[in-house]
Order: C-alpha cells, then sequence, then structure tokens
C-alpha cells in the first residue's frame, strides 16, 4: 500500500534524478497468481545529479525475492526493502547491474495498475506509477531506458504473448507446457510506456507502407469472436498513421504497430510504445452495437493514441507537472485529425461542447488548477479535463496567434531539439518563441493560471466617423491557491456583421486586420475599427478563438441577426445557443420563461436552411444542456427549477415547430445501408433530434414514432435515441422497450453498458431505486470501470435533479458507493467522487447534504490517497 496520506509535490522541487538506467532486461514468467519478474538493470551515476546519492527504487506494495549486483547475490544490511522502496545506501560503483527478482498476484490486482488480469488475460497499466507495482524502478519519466522483455507462459493459457517494439525470438520452453517471446524496443522510453500482454486473443492483421518505405505490420487483438468489430478501428488507425505524416511530418518508427482491446480499463486507453492497450469500447463496432458517437469515439482515441508515439513517447515529459505537454498537445493534434476527416465546424462546436461542460465547471469549482499543476498529492488525479482539453486550447491559440506556417514552424523545432528527450512546457513555448520570434512570456500565463478568464465586450458606433469601438476587460476569477490574477494574451477572431449579413472589412486605424484575430493582452483595451458603412453587429470569439467566458452587450435582436447571417459557423451556433440559455435561466431563477419566438423563429430558419449541413442543424437546435445552464447561473442552483425551465422551453419548441419537425424527421431518413461517415451520421443526428422533439409532449402519435423507430432500427443510433426518448416518459412503452434491449443484447456488455446508462438518466424519482435494484443485477459488477461508470457515473454526472435530490439521498447513495469501490479501485472510486465538484453551486439544502457526504467520506479511516485527495480539495 501506498501512503495514506501522502505529501505534497511540488513542481519547484524539482531535482535531476542521480541514476540512470542505460538499458533494462526484464524476465516475467506469468503465473495467475504469482508471476515471478526479473529485472536487470544497467545503472550508472548520473553526471547531472546529486553528488554521492544512494540508489532509490521505487515499489508499490512489492514483494522481493532476491537481489544481485553484477551477478553476485546481495545479503542483509547492504540494501533495504520495504513495499515501497528498495535502498542501497552505498552503491558499489558508479556503473553496475543490479538484478532484482519480485513476485506479484496479477488476479489480486483489483485497481488495474501494474500487472493485471483482465478475461483472464494478463496486461499492464503502468502510466503515471503502476510499473512501480510491477518491479523496483526509478519509475519517473526522466528516466529513459531501452528495454527487452522475454515474457513466458503456459502456451494454452497464453498463446499470444506481446511487449514493446519488435519481435526479436520466440518459442518453446523445453520439457515443458511453456513457451515465450522476446521483444526489444530500440527507442529510450520512461517505465509509463512499458507493456506486456499474454493471452487467448484472435488478431487481426493489416500493413501500412509509410512514406520513407518502411513496412509496419498492424494488429489489434480482440476476444475470439470479435475480429469482425475492429475494422473500424483499424482503418481509423491508417488514417491516423498518414494524417501525422502529412500535417505534422512525421513517421512511424518501429515494424510493428499492436493494438489490444481489454474490457477492464480504467481510462480510454493506454499509448505503450508499440503496444496500445484499449478499453474495448474504444475498439469494438459494428453497425447494430455502436453509436455515431462510438464510432467516432474511436477514431478519435485511436488518433490520440497513435500521434503520442510522437508527443507523448518519442518527446515526453521531464515529470508529472508537465502532463499537458503530452496531453493537451495530443488532444489538439486528434481534434485537428477528427476535423480534417470530418466537419471542421461540427467537430469544433462538439469539442467546445465537451470544454465547456467539463472544463469550464472543473475551472469554477474547487477542483480547479492550472493547465501545468505546480503541486499535487496525487497524480492519478490530474487526468483531467484542464489538463487535457483546456491544455488542447492553448496549443490551439498558439495556432492562431502564430499562423499556420508559424505553428509548423514552432512544432518543427519542437521535434528537432527534443527528439529522444524528456522536456518541458517552457522547452515547447521556447520552440515556437525561437521559430517564429515572438515573445510568449505573457502567452506562457495559460499554463499557469487557473479559472476561465472573463471577457467583457462592449461596443460603440460613431456614424459620421464609421467607426465601431470595441471596448474590452479581462478578468481571471481568483481560484484555490490562486486569489490574484495577471491579464492574459487573449486571441479574440472577430468580424464585424454589415446590415446585409456580410462582413465588413476589418481595420484597426485603417491597417486591415491579420487574419480577423486581434489580440487582447491588457486588463481594459479598446480597439477602434473604422472605414465601416453602416452599424455592425460583432461576431465575437470566432471558432471559439479562446476558452473564456464572453459577457457582451449584444441584444436578442443582435443574436437572432447572428443565428441567421454568421459567416462563423460556430458562432451562429453560439447565437442560438445564447437566446436559449439566456432564456433558460431567466426561466430557472424566476419559474416563468421569457417569450419564445425569437427562438423558435431563429431555429425554424435554421431548420429550413438548405446551405447547413444536417449535423451543424443537429448541434444548433439541441438546447443547451442542464449542466450547462447551472454553470451560467453559477450559484443558488436549484436543478429542479433548471430541468422545469428546460421541459417548458422544449415544450413550447416541439409544438411550435411540430410541422417543421415531422417534415424534417422524413427527411432525413436513411437513402441506403448504414454507414458510420460524418454525413450519415449527421441526418440521423437531425432525424432523432426530430424524433425527441415530436415526442416532447409524451402524445400517443410521439410515443408510437419512437416505439415504431425503436423496433425497425437497423443500427444502435437510431435504436438507442429511440429507446432514450421512451425512457423519458412515463409510459407502458418504456419496460416493454427497456426489457426487449436487453434480451437483444444481454450478451454483449458495451451495450449493456448504454442500459445502464438510459436507466441512469431518467429524469423522476423512482430513479434511484431503480439504480440500486440494478447494481443487484447480475450483468453489474463493480470490478468493470465501463459498468460503474455507465451506472453510478452516468447517474452522478448526468442526472442533475435526482442526483442532487433535496433529500440527500443521492449524494448519499454515491458516496456510499465510492467508499465501496474504493478498497477495490481508488482510481475509478476518485473519479465519481469527483461528480461533487459542482456541489458549491447548489441552493442551500442541497449544497449542505452535498458537503455532508463528502465530509463523511473525508472522515473515512482508510480512504486511498486518491479518494482522499479529491475529498479534501472538494471541501476546500
Ligand atoms: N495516457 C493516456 C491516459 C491514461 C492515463 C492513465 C491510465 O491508467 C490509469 C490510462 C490511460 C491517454 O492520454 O490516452
Ligand atoms: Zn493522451
Amino acid at each position: 500500500m501506498r501512503d495514506a496520506e501522502p505529501k505534497a509535490i511540488h513542481l519547484s522541487d524539482y531535482r535531476p534524478p542521480a541514476w540512470l538506467v542505460d538499458k533494462v532486461d526484464l524476465d516475467f514468467s506469468l503465473h495467475p497468481s504469482q508471476t515471478r519478474v526479473t529485472s536487470k538493470l544497467s545503472l550508472r551515476r548520473n553526471p547531472a545529479g546529486a553528488l554521492g546519492a544512494p540508489v532509490v527504487l521505487d515499489g508499490d506494495g512489492l514483494t522481493l525475492v532476491r537481489l544481485a549486483i553484477d551477478g553476485k547475490p546481495m545479503a542483509g544490511p547492504s540494501f533495504e526493502a520495504t513495499p515501497d522502496r528498495l535502498t542501497l545506501a552505498h552503491p558499489p560503483a558508479d556503473a553496475f547491474v543490479l538484478e532484482i527478482e519480485t513476485l506479484v498476484d496479477p488476479t489480486a490486482n483489483t485497481q488495474l495498475m501494474g500487472l493485471y488480469r483482465t478475461s483472464s488475460n494478463y496486461c499492464t497499466q503502468c502510466e503515471p506509477e503502476g510499473f512501480r507495482r510491477i518491479t523496483y524502478y526509478p519509475d519517473r519519466p526522466d528516466v529513459l531506458s531501452v528495454f527487452t522483455t522475454r515474457v513466458e507462459a503456459d502456451e494454452a493459457e497464453s498463446p499470444v504473448l506481446l511487449g514493446n517494439g519488435n519481435l526479436v525470438e520466440s518459442g518453446k520452453v523445453d520439457g515443458t507446457s511453456r513457451h515465450y517471446a522476446v521483444w526489444h524496443d530500440p527507442w529510450p522510453k520512461p517505465s509509463y510506456l512499458f507493456a506486456l500482454v499474454g493471452g487467448r486473443l484472435a488478431k487481426i492483421s493489416d500493413s501500412f507502407l509509410t512514406r520513407s518505405g518502411r513496412e509496419v505490420e498492424l494488429g489489434i487483438y480482440v476476444e475470439h469472436g470479435k475480429e469482425a468489430r475492429a475494422g473500424y478501428a483499424m482503418d481509423a488507425l491508417k488514417r491516423s498513421m498518414r494524417w501525422d505524416e502529412e500535417a505534422f511530418g512525421r513517421e512511424y518508427d518501429l515494424d510493428v504497430f499492436n493494438i489490444v482491446a481489454v474490457s477492464d480499463f480504467n481510462m480510454g486507453a493506454m499509448e505503450n510504445k508499440g503496444l496500445n492497450v484499449f478499453n474495448d469500447k474504444y475498439v469494438l463496432a459494428t453497425p447494430e452495437t455502436a453509436t455515431d458517437a462510438d464510432y467516432s469515439g474511436i477514431e478519435g482515441v485511436i488518433a490520440h493514441e497513435y500521434f503520442h508515439n510522437w508527443t507523448g513517447n518519442r518527446i515526453t515529459c521531464r515529470d508529472w507537472f508537465q502532463l499537458c505537454l503530452k496531453e493537451g498537445l495530443t488532444v489538439f493534434r486528434d481534434q485537428e485529425f477528427s476535423s480534417d476527416e470530418r466537419s471542421r465546424p461540427v467537430k469544433r462546436i462538439a469539442d467546445v461542447r465537451a470544454l465547456k461542460a467539463a472544463q469550464f465547471t472543473e475551472d469554477q469549482g474547487p477542483l480547479a488548477h492550472p493547465v501545468r499543476p505546480e503541486t499535487y498529492r496525487e497524480i492519478n488525479n490530474f487526468y483531467t479535463a484542464t489538463v487535457y482539453e483546456k491544455g488542447a486550447e492553448v496549443v490551439r491559440m498558439l495556432k492562431t496567434l502564430l499562423g499556420e506556417a508559424g505553428f509548423r514552424a514552432g512544432m518543427d523545432l519542437y521535434f528537432e531539439r527534443h527528439d529522444g528527450e524528456a522536456a518541458t512546457i517552457e522547452d515547447f513555448v521556447a520552440s515556437f518563441a525561437d521559430a517564429t520570434g515572438r515573445d510568449l512570456s505573457q502567452f506562457a500565463l495559460w499554463y499557469a493560471q487557473s479559472g476561465t478568464p472573463v471577457l467583457t465586450v462592449s461596443g460603440a458606433w460613431d456614424a459620421e466617423a464609421g467607426t465601431y469601438r470595441l471596448d474590452v476587460a479581462q478578468e481571471v476569477p481568483p481560484t484555490p491557491g490562486q486569489p490574484t490574477k495577471k491579464p492574459m494574451l487573449i486571441p479574440l477572431a472577430l468580424g464585424l456583421v454589415g446590415p446585409d449579413g456580410r462582413d465588413q472589412p476589418l481595420a484597426l486605424g485603417n491597417v486591415p486586420v491579420e487574419n480577423g484575430v486581434v489580440e487582447v493582452s491588457e486588463a481594459r483595451q479598446s480597439f477602434l475599427f473604422t472605414g465601416l458603412d453602416a452599424r455592425p453587429v460583432p461576431s465575437l470569439n470566432r471558432g471559439f478563438s479562446a476558452p473564456v467566458n464572453l459577457v457582451s452587450d449584444l441584444t436578442e435582436a443582435d443574436r437572432v441577426f447572428l443565428a441567421a447571417h454568421d459567416a462563423d459557423p460556430f458562432n451562429r451556433f453560439d447565437a442560438i445557443q445564447r437566446i436559449a440559455l439566456e432564456m433558460l435561466k431567466t426561466g430557472a431563477r424566476t419559474g416563468s420563461l421569457p417569450a419564445t419566438e425569437a427562438l423558435v423563429t431563429a431555429a425554424r430558419a435554421i431548420l429550413a436552411d438548405t446551405t447547413l449541413d444536417a449535423a451543424f442543424k443537429a448541434q444548433a437546435l439541441a438546447l443547451p444542456g442542464e449542466g450547462e445552464v447551472a454553470r451560467e447561473l453559477a450559484k443558488d442552483v436549484d436543478p429542479d427549477a433548471v430541468f422545469a425551465a428546460r421541459k417548458t422551453l422544449r415544450l413550447a419548441m416541439g409544438t411550435a415547430l411540430e410541422g417543421a419537425f415531422a417534415t424534417t424527421y422524413s427527411a432525413m431518413a436513411a437513402t441506403g445501408p448504414f454507414s458510420p461517415d460524418a454525413s450519415s451520421a449527421g441526418r440521423r443526428a437531425l432525424r432523432n433530434l426530430s424524433l425527441d422533439f415530436l415526442a416532447v409532449t409524451g402524445s400517443a402519435e410521439g410515443i408510437a414514432r419512437a416505439k415504431a423507430q425503436f423496433e425497425a432500427a437497423d443500427n444502435m443510433t437510431d435504436r438507442i435515441t429511440a429507446l432514450a426518448v421512451l425512457t423519458q416518459h412515463e409510459v407502458p412503452e418504456r419496460e416493454a422497450a427497456l426489457q426487449a434491449f436487453y434480451d437483444r443484447f444481454e450478451r454483449d456488455a458495451l451495450v449493456i453498458d448504454k442500459w445502464f446508462t438510459l436507466q441512469a438518466q431518467i429524469a423522476a424519482p423512482g430513479t434511484l431505486d431503480r439504480i440500486k435494484d440494478l447494481m443487484l443485477h447480475p450483468a453489474f459488477s463493480l470490478g468493470n470501470p465501463n459498468r460503474v461508470r455507465s451506472l453510478v457515473g452516468a447517474f452522478a454526472a448526468t442526472n442533475p435533479t435526482q442526483f442532487n435530490r433535496a433529500d440527500g439521498a443521492g449524494h448519499e447513495f454515491v458516496t456510499d458507493v465510492v467508499l465501496t469501490l474504493d478498497g477495490k479501485n481508488p482510481q475509478v472510486a476518485a473519479r465519481l467522487l469527483a461528480s461533487f465538484k459542482t456541489f458549491r453551486q447548489l441552493e442551500p439544502v442541497r449544497r449542505a447534504s452535498a458537503e455532508r457526504a463528502l465530509r463523511k467520506v473525508a472522515e473515512t479511516p482508510g480512504l486511498s490517497p486518491d479518494v482522499a485527495d479529491i475529498a479534501t480539495r472538494a471541501l476546500g
């Protein structure tokens, strides 16, 4: 066990490692409960490290069997071994080989960190600190070594044996039922990128020819019988490999690239060098079992992990404070890939929706932290929306500021300078500064200051002078540990839309504004736009050029105008969303919704606009979620009032636009066989949005339409949306449809997850009891992270009225699950607990109940460091 109350670790305390590992030879003898691990470390004193330092290796719950130095067994006082540390106070020389034998029990490993079993296969997860659960090692990302791994196992139990890099040898172990494989990875890497897999797996194979002519063998390993479901993932992999060559000049660097899909995994996937391990949710898809969102998720995650090969693996992180160096950049890269493969504006809208839902809420609550934190107690809790999604926004802003060519020059220099190294955010920013000659010191505040900046903008039109003055004020709100902030450098993309709906020229003091981006760098600043013929409507923060909360003096009429005419599709979307959001806020605050005509008119125009694609329409017309309304209200939130306001607005829109939705529903019907491409998915999204609005009154006709679609669907998107519509209504069709769905997909865990989620999301008082029953269902298991997330996670994160029940039963239930789960899988438990991060914005009764539940957790003895850290910070 690790220290239950770990000390805070500070970025400012970073010191280079005292010892380096030139190479490491690992030998695994796999066994369900007693796997023997022999490690031979070629240790060398680091000339840049602390003088005369002992050798101190990390461990976590290890059992030491044997130690040897340069082949000679060690004994007694020459070393000190605890489960968590191995210390050689007096190393024999400045370079020597240390041989360590440990025993580990993969079957008992329910944390899913280190070596564990999933569906009776063996697999590993080492990021961030899992390798120390396998063997003693300097388990920090700035110790890079060349790994050779021999894996041996019973051949019948584990016919497949995989490791990092290239396969160099394999064979039978004479006279036994065992066999072995030796894998060699020529690229020095930190221990968190180590992986091995052993088990009974089926393989789908393909190949890829890199642009310099290297033939790469591609393999995706899945459970037997699921081979046909991995085709889309393989296709996404090949497209990712090509894209990275074209967009970033990055080629793959080994002869083999393998992916293994496992069903028990704490996160989405892992970029181990040459051997990615995936949550099978991000690999397996067929039209019958996967939604369009699943397909795009697979494409995005496959790309993400593949892109890590350069941004994360070839250039890794010096320490875990630099996590955003690989994650923010790699998310940016996967977003760009999906934008190129699909529709750029629609991808941007989806990404910003997700950013606001997850990251803006994080930034506004007690768990707020900088993109690059400066202190942590438990690094597992920093795989956050801020590090990933805001980290990607920062890279995107860099590109906006430097332009396409400047950005590429900076990336090229970064790769050239730091290939093979463990780098920092300073190294990254310096590459762009040096490649373009720009001073980026103010920009770098984006990495250091937490909190979402508020940009307050107002305009003044001078008809006589033909000028429009934009007054901009910025403020970054206080966040934990950061009471005061400095002004940020904010790239604000904008346009001035004339009365004819077209962009007017954008010039400051008669000098055209390059790329339509002005730079806000001061607390208060004015921009005087010249040479205008008529009063413009400003279209601000186009394409969401900066992750800020924008407060403007635009009227509802201005927004209706922008929703109809803005040349920037993101801002067309944003204008209509803002109209709805303001109405919902008023509705939730006062109990009565303002007049809906403007919104209905704007929505009608969007539906009828033949120049817009269906996916865009579906995004524009999907009302802001309850979470977004709550976040905008920011305090004294009553989730029932938010729900009621939203329901009233949905009813008003559904009724007023019934004809238009009915027409759209028919017009968007499939014209051919299922295809997961973006345009077909967009048509399904718009059709399903129409279905939802058509059923919003719960009319017999609406329910019948949903039931008919549920029964006739030839793909999961159509089937599950119809089922979602049915489950949100208190109708007899609901239980029958849920049962039919269960019977049909009983044997398909990933689909049963959707079944759990739909029931967890029902906004009705019976839901909590239903969930408690479902936890006893044979298909449910606390040991499987996907199951936990699909039921309890979905409840806490996406059912605000029931999770925040006024009687406190929702809060109590979730914290009880957290406490039970903590003994099994602390990482998943901590993530679940983090759904309390918005509790301070609730009205007093619910706030008190959430606080009580959190205190109960915080006061429980024997908590994992993961859960203790979240509880403490959430209570702040
Ligand atoms: N590097 C992975 C994320 C990841 C982090 C921790 C894990 O284990 C607990 C697993 C995956 C990524 O960004 O995809
Ligand atoms: Zn990543």
